[in-house]
């Protein structure tokens, strides 16, 4: 004979035995609780003033007897369902309340997480017979958002609900609608947004309007969001006990595939949950490295995000099998880098070591090379901003080049530099590389730092910002922080209102005046002649005019006889007036990353 779970400290041989008992019994497969079973499951629960409940199949036999204490009992572990399945547990629980208390959250929360075909209370009269019974089952998606269905009956006698067509009539709805969803392969995620405290609401919700674009980015489809605002992140799953079961619930509604946390999940928060759930779980910096990891391109790019990845995972190695599979799977199972994720911990270990060698001496030779460069002497202004804000447009715009521009996020990963002529024949190279978004998560930036730390060489910094965002002053704010953390805010910086097409005339002219920066249009080449005046008049104009000027082998033709000099003029008008030439003296210098 099996084994009673849970509470039976304390109980007396022949309640034990009376409980033992239970499995013998069996009920109509269409039957909620036959009357006997009932009667029954009340006595012993009259008698030991503990709850008692039984875990019946399909078939209507008895899988488990479960005693509790007064008030709440604790199901043995039937093991979880597959996030994506529309299958139920098979397995309904009926169990007595001896208060007369309607279902509790608890009973809720068994019903959804473990996904049980139904939950009954039968509630225990002063005599110890069976009183009224409250059921619940859970609901397909529907217009009121309901999560499941609660239902109570006068008594057992009363009870009409077919527990077996009932499943699996739900079961094909799930199905259904899950089919309807299924749209091209992609994987559906449910966002979940968190604010509190030193995050107001209307910081989250920009926040998860952001990670929305994130997930549109690495080719995943998001089908719910919800913010939940909270004081204090619960420690152990950062959501509330009920908030992270409406979002079990509504994942199995929708049938989706990933719950992405738009924030960061310490490694103890991400397994809890994953093992609370059985979802597959990404928090916001695994989303952003997933799209990298789609994105790089340079064998240096693909090192360095796979480095980052498998740190990233490494203290989250520590959950049970299925669970770790989940927190390790990335978007479409990919696991990080090429190879199939090795999830033994030490060659993780391994493999962290090999990268770290591999990077390391990858950017000894980027380091020769930006010597070489710098040996030229040309001075270098480099594009930086928030991902997005039209830096690779820039790029093209000022030297007829063609850098990947896409509306989507994060599209430059690989450095690219391209040397750019000024007038009196002046040169630059211009360099455009990896986006900023704010909370840029740390791994990210330690994995980027040798990409990042050639933001040093800059001699001017762009900052581009899309004027037309109505986030402007955060994004602004959220790329001087991260250059602050790099360590670049003595590097002269000039910020570039961009995508000013997209406001009323005047409007970007007034932005950028408010802030002391020029206003552009990537696109329709507006403002391009003030933004390189401008550039012109901070690279050369204050001591640096040596720079970039008879740099040996590099010097174009007449070099020198356009030196700025304000005092003598150069027969070509002041740097102020002159129409900068922006083409065609545009050549490709070096492409990294190809
Ligand atoms: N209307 C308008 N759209 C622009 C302008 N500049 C860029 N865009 C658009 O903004 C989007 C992003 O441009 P990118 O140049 O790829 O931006 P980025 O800053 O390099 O972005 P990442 O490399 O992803 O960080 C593209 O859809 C561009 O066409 C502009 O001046 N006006
Ligand atoms: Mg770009």
């Amino acid at each position: 004979m099996q084994d009673v779970h849970g509470n039976t400290l304390g109980l007396k041989q022949s309640q034990l035995h009376a409980l033992r008992r239970t499995y013998r019994r069996r009920v109509d497969a269409e039957q909620v609780v036959s009357p006997e079973l009932a009667r029954h499951l009340a006595e012993i629960s009259h008698e030991t003033n503990r709850q008692v409940g039984v875990l019946l199949d399909r078939k209507g036999d008895v899988h488990s007897v479960i005693v509790g204490d007064a008030h709440a009992l604790e199901l043995p572990d039937v093991g979880r369902a597959r996030a994506g399945s529309h299958r139920l547990r098979g397995l309904r629980l009926v169990h007595t309340h001896l208060r007369g208390e309607p279902l509790t959250r608890d009973d809720h929360t068994d019903l959804a997480l473990l996904r049980l075909d139904l939950v009954a209370a039968v509630e225990v009269l002063a005599g110890g017979l069976p009183g009224k019974v409250h059921l619940a089952h859970l609901l397909p998606e529907n217009a009121e958002g309901a999560l499941w269905k609660d239902e109570t009956v006068a008594s057992v006698h009363d009870l009409d609900y077919h527990a077996l067509e009932g499943s699996l009539a739900l079961e094909d709805e799930f199905a259904r609608a899950g089919a309807a969803r299924r749209t091209g392969g992609r994987e559906r995620a449910i966002l979940v947004g968190v604010g509190g405290r030193g995050r107001d609401r209307a910081d989250a919700e920009a926040s998860l309007e952001e990670l929305r674009e994130l997930a549109r980015t690495a080719g995943v489809e998001v089908i719910d969001a919800s913010l939940q605002m909270r004081r204090d992140p619960d420690p152990r799953t950062l959501i509330g006990k009920g908030k992270l079961q409406d979002v079990l619930v509504r994942s199995m509604q929708l049938m989706a595939d990933l719950v992405i946390f738009d924030a960061d999940l310490s490694p103890s928060q991400a397994i809890h949950i994953a093992e609370a759930t059985n979802l597959k779980i990404l928090d916001r910096t695994q989303l952003i490295l997933d799209i990298f990891a789609q994105r790089a391109q340079s064998s240096d790019g693909k090192l360095q995000v796979e480095l980052a990845q498998l740190k990233y995972l490494y203290p989250r190695l520590a959950g049970r099998d299925d669970s770790l599979s989940r927190l390790a799977g990335g978007i479409g199972g990919r696991g990080p880098g090429e190879t199939k994720l090795e999830i033994d911990r030490r060659r993780v270990r391994d493999r962290i070591t090999a990268l770290e060698r591999r990077i390391e001496n990858l950017s000894a030779d980027r380091q020769v090379r930006r010597k070489r460069r710098n040996a030229r002497g040309l001075p270098v202004i480099s594009i930086v901003g928030y991902t997005n804000a039209g830096k690779s447009t820039l790029l093209n715009a000022l030297t007829e080049s063609d850098v990947l521009v896409e509306d989507k996020l994060f599209a430059t990963l690989d450095p690219t530099s391209r040397r750019l002529r000024f007038p009196r024949d002046r040169e630059v190279i211009v360099t455009d590389t990896v986006g900023f978004i704010r909370d840029l998560p740390e791994d990210l930036v330690s994995a980027f730092r040798a990409t990042l730390e050639e933001l040093g060489d800059a001699d001017l910094l762009l900052h581009v910002a899309d004027a037309s965002d109505a986030r402007l002053d955060d994004r602004v704010k959220a790329v001087e922080k991260i250059l602050g953390e790099l360590g670049l805010l003595e590097t002269r910086r000039l910020l570039v209102l961009n995508k000013v097409d997209r406001l009323p005339p005047g409007e970007g002219e007034a932005l950028a005046h408010a802030r002391g920066g020029v206003a552009i249009s990537a696109v329709s080449r507006e403002g391009l002649p003030g933004l390189l005046r401008a550039c012109d008049r901070m690279l050369w104009a204050d001591g640096k005019k040596v720079l970039g000027e008879g740099a040996p082998g590099e010097a174009a033709p007449g070099d020198g006889e356009g030196r700025h000099d304000p005092a003598r003029g150069d027969g070509r008008g002041s740097a102020a007036d002159a129409p900068p030439r922006l083409l065609p003296h545009v050549a490709p210098l070096v492409r990294r990353g190809a």
